[in-house]
């Protein structure tokens, strides 16, 4: 049956929004959600849902940097492999759902084959990958990256906040950081990778659409800015002979704002990260970094603004007698999503239309990165979007809406039985 009757996809949807409530407990904050790259939270996490993976008949690995996978095993010979999955890391203070969700629906449709006699002719394999958001060290997408060959080895001397290299801390979480490279998978052995995800804007919420078939993934470029100047004392030292980086890196901030509202093919640009040194009250700041982020539809696009705010900053530094540094931390292109998937989508999305009353589904871009994009060079992605209430993300107001996830699993299902159709 290639439909879900709308009681067990009630009942799966329910589950697996329970799921990313218990996870969302897996925290390194008191009062609030943060599970960051090779922590004791990763490891706990990935214990719980290698469980939950079990329960639902798969056999279950962790790989070389740290994602946790689950499979349903196909019994044909020479079976590719199709994934469904996302990350299961957060941002600092996250939302209980931006990534857990699809891995957790990716495990609800394991279990609901695997109650069916359906013999699968590829195997279905789900994957909670380690690092998507980056938040530890500041590079991005590792665990996705590592499947497609892209682990770079240079990554394993960053250090986070605490002085700790990513080898150190892979090794007390139990990896070996020589062995990293191996987690990279075979094209040839891949069917495709389909993530499921909450919108994480307004697109869906503004059109009431439950669902949306994405068509394309922005472009991100990030960097780290550094503005040297001169410490000095606030109170002796005359305003025009000061070197004051803070005030540098402040005209910058708004210049970045300016200059991607100015934009036309909906740029952005974000500095969400500011620290000044020495960071006292009456003493001018010497040093301060600020973090950049710049994401574009289009490649072009992204290289023009990020030219725009690299000139400004040199005009701002050479005005102002600082030194500017500049280090890029991840760059991804611009990527389109496979035809074939969301045609298979839509098909899915229109034949339970009807029965669950889910709308057309339209197709739009994301403008949030996902692990789909740095799975793309080796096999063909798709994704699904979940509307969110509010737009809201990356914050504890990241909301669902129950029916609307219920719906996302049906057409998982019906996506996956008009797959091995195929065959
Ligand atoms: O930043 C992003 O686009 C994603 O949420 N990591
Ligand atoms: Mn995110
Ligand atoms: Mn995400």
């Amino acid at each position: 049956m290639q439909t879900l009757t709308p009681d067990i996809a009630e009942q799966s949807g329910k589950r697996a929004i329970e799921r990313c409530h218990t996870l969302s407990k897996i925290s390194e904050m008191d009062n609030g959600i943060l599970r960051q790259y090779l922590t004791e939270e990763h490891k706990r996490c990935n214990q719980v849902v290698a469980d939950w993976m079990t329960d639902a008949g798969m056999t279950k690995w962790q790989d070389e940097v740290g994602n946790q996978w689950g499979r349903l095993e196909s019994k044909s010979a020479n079976a590719k492999r199709l994934i469904v999955g996302s990350h299961l890391d957060t941002v600092p203070n996250a939302g209980a759902y931006d990534g857990i969700l699809g891995v957790m629906l990716g495990i609800e449709l394991a279990e609901l084959i695997n109650s069916t006699s359906l013999e699968l002719p590829f195997h279905l394999d789900v994957v909670g990958f380690c690092d998507e958001e980056g938040t530890r060290f500041a590079t991005t997408l590792i665990g996705s990256k590592a499947l497609a060959n892209e682990f770079d080895p240079q990554w394993l001397d960053i250090t986070d906040n605490k002085g700790i290299s990513m080898a150190q801390a892979m090794e007390e979480f139990g990896l070996d950081p020589s062995k990293a490279t191996d987690a990279a998978l075979l094209p040839e052995s891949l069917l495709g990778y389909w993530e499921v995800h909450i919108e994480q804007g307004p697109v869906l919420e503004d059109q009431q659409q439950a669902l949306g078939i994405v068509t394309a993934i922005a472009g991100a470029k990030r960097a780290m800015l550094e503005f040297i100047g001169q410490s000095g004392h606030a109170g002796t030292t005359p305003m025009h002979l000061r070197q004051d980086s803070l005030v540098a890196a402040s005209e910058l901030i708004l210049a970045v704002e300016q200059l991607a509202s100015d934009c036309k093919n909906g740029e952005v640009a974000t500095v969400g990260f500011i620290d000044a040194k020495p960071g006292a009250t009456n003493v001018i700041s010497g040093k301060t970094v600020i973090s950049l982020d710049v994401r574009a539809q289009k490649d072009a696009d992204l290289d023009i603004l990020i030219n725009k705010i690299q000139q400004r900053a040199e005009q701002i530094a050479k005005q102002r007698k600082l030194k500017l540094g500049w280090q890029w931390t991840h760059a991804a292109d611009a990527v389109d999503c496979d035809e074939n998937i969301m045609d298979l989508l839509q098909q899915a999305c229109s034949i339970n239309e009807q029965a669950f009353n889910s709308g057309h589904s339209p197709k739009l871009p994301s403008g949030a990165g996902h692990d789909a994009m740095a799975v793309a060079p080796i096999c063909p992605m798709g994704m699904l979007f979940i509307r969110s209430p509010g737009g809201i993300s990356h914050h504890p107001s990241e909301a669902v809406i129950e029916d609307d996830v219920t719906k996302s699993i049906a057409v998982l299902y019906t996506a996956l039985f008009e797959l091995q159709k195929k065959f």
